[in-house]
């Protein structure tokens, strides 16, 4: 046994993964740690999802209500989805298996505010939690945790199941313990102030006090997250992070940002890992971060001097940067916080630090608002994240995407989104590879012929301006004119002939 746990009691109760999966049960509320693939339990999931196929096999039912940090990873929604054991998830996912079972309508999905997913745990909104599975670095003396490489929501399912499963993982490095901050904003009418003032300041303590008394098993495990590659850097991820920092160079002379910014927060994937790299070779010094995730364009950063600190509620890295994590913890421990989600992640600190938020979306419209989650209405892709939560109270919010997606079949700019996630009064910049529409300011029918002209590809703005001509007739309204009978056009093209071009 490995010498990470150090409670006597705690100790008598390690077993095996298959022997911890009998404690989850057909009809289960269960909270798993995890966030991006960081920090999720690695061996009780795929021993509960071998439970589910016998059950299946002998032709009992056997499927559970599954509560996350976020996405997760193979060994958890993807083994969980490849059973068919999931019928009810909340809150954002990206697993392939997973998604395919939310869209063949085999597990329902409620997509929820990140920030949102743990205290609403918490408040009793959705039931009873049964079962918590979380992964920690190392179990102390008194029985509090250390957890690994993401808070996410795991201190909301400690606080609120009834069992508790403990992965102790020993690939994590023990040099981890530190660098959380573990703070209990508590439930109304007790909730308490969160004195978070920079996105540096620590409030809590390093470790989860958590009632061992319902630990019901510990399972020790050596194995890696689910740390994926980036893609290298496309030119309209490097001619968007342009347009974003040429941007925020013209706000600091305009006198509207100070000289090392705001703090900084980033969805993840390929612009914003642009926007990073961009950033690393600029003139801008002392920069924060408060923001979800820490990703690799985030340790560049540090490494060169340039960010002083990064709040976050977990990692997500490529393997040769989680590695450098693993042996260099010590060394990253003060410039890096990991907090619980509902505080990385919580809107009044977002208002209070004045946030510049960049986030991936799936589509705009003319008029600003925005659709990160649905394609063409009906097909869910991941889901909202934290993008709302960052968005609603950022200081600048913007949104990027390439304008144009499957080889040109798909505008990114749209007379109407077809489904609505963050509207027009949360969205200040939409930036794409053909320019950068600021926003701000700007009424419905001037916004529409920026967004057209600054965004949408040369391939659809003649057929946005028609729309927007069209629609300009077809009402009497002149605030935000449309012509519903028109208004998804774009889309029922797609839909019928597989592109938006108006000459499919
Ligand atoms: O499809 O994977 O089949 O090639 O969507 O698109 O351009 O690679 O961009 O990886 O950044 O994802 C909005 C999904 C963008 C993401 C979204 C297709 C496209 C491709 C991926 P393929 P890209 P990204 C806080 C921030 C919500 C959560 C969030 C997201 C695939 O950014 O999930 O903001 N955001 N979190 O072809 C049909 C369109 C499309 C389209 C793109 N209009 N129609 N398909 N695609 N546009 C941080 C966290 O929450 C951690």
């Amino acid at each position: 046994m490995s010498d990470r746990i150090a409670h006597a009691g705690l100790k008598s109760k390690v077993m095996t993964a298959q022997e911890a999966a009998q404690f989850i049960n057909h009809g289960d509320m269960v909270g798993f740690a995890g966030f991006t693939g960081a920090g999720y339990p690695k061996v009780v999931p795929p021993a509960l999802a071998e439970r589910m196929e016998a059950a299946h096999e002998r032709g009992d039912e056997f499927k559970i209500k599954v509560l996350t940090g976020a996405s997760t990873a193979p060994e958890l929604d993807g083994a969980l989805a490849k059973a068919n054991g999931v019928e009810w998830r909340m809150p954002y996912q990206s697993d392939p298996g997973m998604r395919n079972r939310i869209n063949a309508g085999d597990s329902y999905y409620s997509d929820i505010h990140l920030s949102h997913s743990g205290p609403m745990t918490e408040q009793g909104f959705f039931g009873k939690v049964n079962v918590a599975v979380v992964e920690a670095v190392r179990i102390k003396s008194d029985g509090s945790l250390i957890l690994s490489s993401s808070v996410g929501n795991s201190v909301s399912y400690l606080n609120a199941a009834e069992r508790i499963i403990i992965e102790v993982n020993s690939w994590q490095s023990e040099d981890l313990e530190g660098m959380h901050d573990i703070y209990n904003v508590g439930l109304p009418p007790y909730r308490k102030e969160i004195p978070i003032l920079n996105p540096g300041d620590r409030i809590g303590s390093t470790g989860v006090a958590i009632d061992v008394d319902k630990v019901v098993a510990v399972v020790e495990t050596n194995a890696e997250d689910r740390n994926s590659a980036f893609k290298p850097l496309d030119d309209d991820s490097k001619a968007i992070a342009g347009y974003l920092l040429d941007f925020l160079d013209s706000e600091v002379k305009a006198g509207r940002l100070p000289e090392n910014l705001l703090p900084m927060q980033s969805g993840v994937g390929n612009i914003p890992n642009a926007v990073l790299a961009g950033l690393l070779d600029s003139k801008y010094e002392n920069l924060t971060s408060f923001t979800e995730v820490i990703q690799d364009g985030m340790v560049d950063l540090m490494d060169a001097g340039k960010l002083a600190v990064a709040s976050g509620t977990a990692f997500s890295l490529s393997p040769e940067y989680a590695a450098r994590m693993n042996d260099n913890a010590a060394d990253y421990r003060e410039k890096i916080v990991l907090r619980p989600q509902d505080i990385s992640n919580n809107p009044g600190l977002v208002r209070r630090m004045g946030l510049i938020t960049t986030n991936g979306m799936i589509e705009a419209d003319i008029y600003g608002n925005v659709n990160s989650t649905h394609v063409a209405g009906s097909r869910m892709m991941n889901g909202i994240g934290g993008s709302g939560d960052f968005t609603r109270n950022a200081y600048i919010s913007t949104f990027v995407s390439p304008s144009i997606a499957k080889g040109g079949d798909i505008s990114a700019i749209v007379p109407m989104v077809s489904h609505v996630d963050h509207t027009e009064h949360d969205v200040m910049v939409i930036i794409t590879e053909q320019g950068l529409a600021d926003l701000r300011g700007l009424a419905p029918r001037q916004r529409s012929r920026v967004v057209i002209e600054k965004c949408a590809h040369p391939m659809y703005k003649e057929a946005l301006l028609e729309y927007v001509e069209r629609a300009e007739k077809a009402t009497p309204f002149m605030h935000t004119p449309h012509d519903l009978g028109a208004s998804y056009d774009f889309h029922r093209r797609f839909l019928a002939n597989g592109s938006m071009k108006p000459e499919a």
